[in-house]
């Protein structure tokens, strides 16, 4: 096919972007297709050190999710773009519920999703090869923006835009186009401040812009197993990810008044009606979320934990939920009720005894 005449490179660049920004993405950039050789460092050297945990994604294959070329051969550009996301928490509702991270209340990939594909089919329709992508395990989002110039690398490990703080999505759209590209990286804006990793609940800021997997609530929350004993009070009301590192950075403080003109959507969800609903109507009901395999059991377990740090002991209902889950076919939502009986001081709903050993560990344990 033959592809459109791009002679003004500037010009044309301009015109595609501009699309995208009428199409709702609100910063919009232009990267090298090049391998980004420090994201692929980076992500074989934490994997080496045990810091990005049992998680796949970019990990799982990082020749390719630092190669744009991989994506699209014969690739010359790649569009990068932001969306921003961001809502006032309003005070929980009465009874016990779970909070949900300000990113995931509405489905801000999707709505970033569309404006990438109305630049992609302009550069279809031109005659190139294009894909886009927003949280694939094909691209690493963050190092392509901050390559495209559109923001900085913040401590929490956080791509930052100058004036708009951290809270935004991030996608792409890798093509064959030969697009005017942009030279330089935003420079550091965290300067001495170091909110966020004094502010992380459980220390995982190890480092600038390192996190460490295994400590962090976010990834716990999506982890499939026995949650680590030693976070789950540190968990408090987080049902689905933690925006502790970002909520406090004075970047994103100094756009409270914006965000509170939001509306919050989804912004916490009734603890009791996840543990008491069937997995058909509990996975509609958490159908944006990113469940491993889709199987709720984790959402309930993570369910269990809130309970136990906000549930109030003296209700008949909380009572009755920890009860049938003590007595649950599954050892893990079991062993998990064990923990959420006993931080509510309610041992006596407690048998001492389980044919599973995970139970009996539960039980035996001398600390919470
Ligand atoms: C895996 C993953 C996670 C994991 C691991 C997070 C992590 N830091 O790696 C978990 C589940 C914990 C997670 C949590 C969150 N995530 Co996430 N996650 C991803 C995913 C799928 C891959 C990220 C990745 O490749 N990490 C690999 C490591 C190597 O990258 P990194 O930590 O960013 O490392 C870079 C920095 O260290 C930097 N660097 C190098 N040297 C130096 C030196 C200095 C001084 C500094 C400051 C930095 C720096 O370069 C490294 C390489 O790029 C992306 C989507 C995608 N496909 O890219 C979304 C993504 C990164 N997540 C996103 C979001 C929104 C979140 C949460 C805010 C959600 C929440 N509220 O719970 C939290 C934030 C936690 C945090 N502080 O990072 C957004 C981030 C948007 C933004 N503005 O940055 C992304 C881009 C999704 C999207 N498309 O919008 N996430
Ligand atoms: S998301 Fe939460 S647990 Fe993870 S690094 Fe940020 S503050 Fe810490
Ligand atoms: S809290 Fe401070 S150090 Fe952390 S990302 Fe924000 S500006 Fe940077």
């Amino acid at each position: 096919m033959q592809s459109a005449d791009v002679s003004d490179l500037q010009r044309y660049t301009d015109s595609v972007t501009r699309l995208g920004r009428e199409a709702g993405a609100a910063f919009v950039s232009v990267a090298p297709a090049l391998i980004m050789h420090r994201a692929r460092e980076v992500l074989i050297a934490r994997k080496a050190q045990g810091l990005s945990d049992t998680m796949e994604f970019t990990y799982r294959n990082p020749e390719r999710s630092t190669d744009p070329q991989r994506s699209v051969d014969g690739a010359k550009a790649v569009i990068v773009a932001a969306l921003g996301y961001g809502s006032d928490t309003p005070v929980s509702p009465s009874g016990p519920h779970g909070s949900v991270a300000q990113y995931a209340r509405e489905d801000y990939y999707e709505k970033l999703s569309s404006a990438l594909r109305v630049m992609r089919d302009k550069l279809r329709a031109d005659g190139f090869r294009a894909l886009d992508f927003v949280d694939d395990n094909s691209m690493v989002d963050r190092e392509i923006a901050w390559l495209g110039g559109l923001g900085w690398f913040g401590k929490n490990a956080n791509l930052l835009i100058r004036g708009a703080g951290s809270m935004v999505v991030l996608g792409s759209v890798v093509t064959t186009a030969p697009l005017k590209v942009w030279r330089e990286v935003e420079p550091d804006g965290c300067g001495s401040c170091r909110v966020c990793i004094d502010a992380c609940p459980t220390a995982a800021i190890v480092g600038d812009g390192v996190i460490d997997a295994r400590r962090c609530l976010s990834w716990l929350l999506q982890k499939p197993g026995v949650f680590p004993i030693e976070y789950r009070a540190a968990l408090g009301e987080r049902l689905y990810g933690c925006d502790d590192c970002q909520e406090t950075c004075p970047e994103n403080v100094r756009l409270l008044p914006t965000r509170r003109m939001a509306t919050a959507r989804e912004s916490w969800t009734p603890i009791l009606e996840v543990l008491n609903e069937d997995d058909e109507s509990l996975d509609r009901r958490v159908k944006r979320w990113y469940v491993p395999g889709r199987d709720v059991k984790v959402v309930r377990r993570n369910a269990l934990i809130v309970l136990g740090n906000v549930g109030d002991a003296s209700s008949d209902e909380v009572r009755g939920t920890i009860t049938r889950y003590l007595r649950h076919d599954d050892e893990l939502l079991r062993a998990h009720a064990v923990w959420a009986a006993r931080r509510l001081g309610l041992s006596e709903l407690l048998s001492g005894e389980d044919k599973s050993e995970l139970v009996m560990s539960e039980l035996r344990r001398d600390h919470l």
